[in-house]
């Protein structure tokens, strides 16, 4: 991918990042919640040895196990030690002890585009159009290390300190030769492909970038049902109302992308995701200027300082207290990477 090394190089970064020394839970003081999941939680960390603002994710060895997601949890570990790009979030380390997994990431200070969304209603097609630029060249890095994403949703894009994406959350991340078969995924962004339980790949990417563009323009996705056995039967008929201030170009991708039969489906042609970035909706967007981040972004998140959380929703904190290795560690096995 010529245009893309010539502006980013991320063997530089990789190889950079090896020969770090390994990262413990007493390099940190930890700060908020700034999310939870059913396996753990992220914490705003601040590092004593630098004074930077981390993220740490944290899962509970034993409710990854119970969930079966130690090949997910693996997964996305191994896969954030081996990408680096201007639009993904930058793992930094990993270290376990007794009872948890720790993941330190970047710290992405201008919270979700989720938020954003859902205060705005909806986004003018210009701004649609910036997120789905950064978006497209994040997944087109990944699917060039034959790594499919699995996620796409404004909840995993984040918005950094000038207002670039940042996307998150590895855990649904697979590198994969070419097919692979795991139902997972949120239920709205799913291809039809995965709920029929056909094998799938990269193309899977593409379709949720369909359903997220559309998401973003209408502030609602496309198949929307709370019973999920609905919601899959809408996204297997396929049938899409595209409210009436969609503008012809948008509409034409939209329908481009998401489109079941998989031989025809934009980002899954001979010319790969060239087909997106050459539609018309995109016409005079320079995808060179949006990788080297030249474009100016639509929102600019406040921010009074590096370690404000003020863009993240508070959770309730427990008192629960990390860096056990007094423990008994069953599962130690099971994570042997980290
Ligand atoms: C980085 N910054 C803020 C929140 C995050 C959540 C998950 C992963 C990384 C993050």
């Amino acid at each position: 991918m010529p245009t893309l090394t010539a502006i980013y190089n991320d063997q530089a970064i990789l190889r950079q990042r090896q020969d770090r020394p390994k990262l413990k839970l007493s390099d940190f003081n930890m700060l908020r919640t700034l999310g939870t999941g059913s396996f753990g939680r992220v914490h705003l960390v601040q590092s004593r040895v630098n004074a930077r603002y981390y993220a740490i994710k944290v899962l509970k060895k034993s409710e990854v196990v119970r969930l079966k997601q130690i090949e997910h949890t693996n997964n996305e570990k191994h896969i954030l030690e081996t990408v680096a790009h201007p639009f993904l979030v930058n793992m930094w380390g990993t270290f376990q002890d007794a009872i948890n997994l720790y993941m330190v990431m970047d710290y992405v200070v201008g919270g979700e585009l989720f938020s954003i969304l859902r205060r705005s209603k909806r986004f003018p097609d210009h701004v649609a159009k910036f997120y789905a630029a950064e978006v497209i060249l994040a997944i087109e890095y990944l699917h060039s290390k034959n790594v499919i994403y699995r996620d796409l949703k404004p909840e995993n894009l984040l918005l950094d300190s000038q207002g670039h994406i940042k996307i998150t959350d590895f855990g649904f991340a697979k590198h994969v030769p070419d097919i692979t078969w795991t139902l997972c995924g949120t239920p709205d962004y799913l291809a039809p492909e995965i709920i029929q339980s056909k094998g799938y790949g990269k193309a899977v990417d593409w379709w949720s970038l369909g359903v997220l563009v559309f998401e973003m323009l209408a502030g609602y996705p496309p198949f929307y049902d709370d019973d999920h056995l609905k919601l899959y039967e809408k996204i297997l008929a396929g049938r899409v109302k595209y409210p009436q201030y969609f503008i012809p170009n948008s509409k034409d991708l939209l329908k481009r992308l998401l489109t079941a039969d998989l031989t025809k489906r934009y980002g899954n042609l001979k010319d790969g995701s060239e087909d997106i970035k050459r539609h018309p909706w995109f016409h005079g967007v320079d995808f060179n200027r949006v990788l080297a981040r030249h474009i100016r972004p639509p929102y600019v998140p406040t921010v009074r300082g590096d370690g404000d959380a003020s863009h993240f929703d508070r959770y309730p904190e427990t008192d629960e207290q990390y860096g056990d290795d007094t423990s008994a560690d069953p599962f130690r096995h099971l994570f042997p990477d980290f």
